[in-house]
């Protein structure tokens, strides 16, 4: 039997399931590096880890490893039903919040390698309202050592720089034309506007299928991130008077983000920017389909577009994935 410890921790609804340990060695390369090692022999641990039956299309997954950088404290991987990811928002503020939870971060700056680069996450202090309330409705029972009861859970994720590739790309669908910006927020996002669609929770099958045409027209014709990479993200942008805008993110194994999407809420910032309708540290709140918000806003530095974004993370389970090498299911469906 293998057993590996896991953490799961939901970011406006959007789940991330958190591998501290991996049973097997990546070496000392750069977190690049290591994601390369584990596409190459280890994805098995990737489809254990995510797919039914023990797992389902919705999680995102979250390997802690040792970065190369030696100005950061932690490296991670992100993954998910389909393969791997370049960066993830709402799995860094899980992230963050689960180490948290664990006592292995205190509120403060935590630098953290990813295989496209560093992102600076700053874990806030928690409020006395908030400690307040934690404490009268605790449920009780038995903590694991080193587990904090309560523990601060809002986190600002500095994400990597963001851009807009191409602008206003037609697309038809169905006879119609609908029309998008490509833009890069840690992965690639075809952003889009004019497309008629309710965002709301009766319509999810309706926006599923109406996103993974664009995508498959996407590829059908071509039309690529920088240097031919795959757009594997559709967002679909509506408003709401909760926030400045709502949005339906579909993901590249097909389910949708129950979070506003930390790097799809990056690209949606450049592609603002860009356009002059949104100032430098100008707070925007995006919703997701499920009604959770993320607020962004950017910096320039370098001439380069650096988005922030802020969420709070809850942990919810723990426990241990146990793998019977008998199990003709256990390595996944
Ligand atoms: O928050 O960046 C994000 C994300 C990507 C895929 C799912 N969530």
């Amino acid at each position: 039997m293998i057993r590996i410890p896991f953490l799961d921790s939901h970011t406006g609804g959007e789940p991330t399931r958190l591998i501290t340990s991996l049973p097997f060695d990546l070496g000392t390369g750069s977190v690049a590096d290591k994601l390369s090692t584990l596409k190459a022999k280890h994805d098995d641990l990737r489809r254990t880890v995510l797919l039914e039956p023990r797992g389902s299309d919705v999680l995102v997954g979250a390997y802690l490893v040792p970065p190369a950088d030696p100005t950061c404290q932690f490296g991670v991987i992100y993954f998910n039903n389909v393969g791997y990811l370049g960066m993830c928002g709402h799995g860094t503020i899980g992230l963050i919040a689960s180490l948290a939870y664990l006592g292995k971060v205190q509120p403060g700056v935590i630098r953290v390698e990813t295989p496209v680069g560093v992102v600076e996450a700053t874990l806030h202090p928690m409020s006395l309202r908030g400690e307040a309330e934690a404490t009268s409705s605790s449920i009780g029972g038995l903590l694991p050592e080193g587990r904090n009861d309560i523990y601060p859970n809002k986190v600002s994720v500095q994400n990597i720089p963001a851009y807009r590739h191409l602008t206003h790309v037609p697309v038809t669908v169905d006879g119609k034309t609908i029309h998008g910006d490509v833009a890069w927020g840690g992965n690639w996002f075809f952003l889009i506007h004019d497309h008629g669609m309710d965002v709301n929770m009766q319509n999810l099958e309706a926006l599923t299928d109406f996103s993974w045409r664009v995508r498959e027209q996407l590829t059908a014709n071509g039309i690529t991130g920088a240097n031919g990479a795959e757009i594997d993200h559709v967002e679909l942008f509506a408003s709401t008077p909760e926030a400045d805008s709502k949005s339906f993110v579909l993901c590249p194994g097909k389910a949708y983000d129950r979070s506003p999407c930390g790097t799809g809420t990056s690209a949606k910032l450049a592609c603002l920017y860009s356009d002059g309708k949104l100032q430098v540290g100008q707070i925007w709140k995006q919703q997701s389909v499920v009604g959770s918000i993320f607020e962004g806003s950017i910096q320039i530095q370098d001439n380069r577009i650096i988005p922030t974004i802020t969420g709070e993370a809850w942990v919810m389970s723990e426990g241990t994935i146990l793998v019977d090498e008998r199990d003709p299911f256990g390595k996944g469906i």
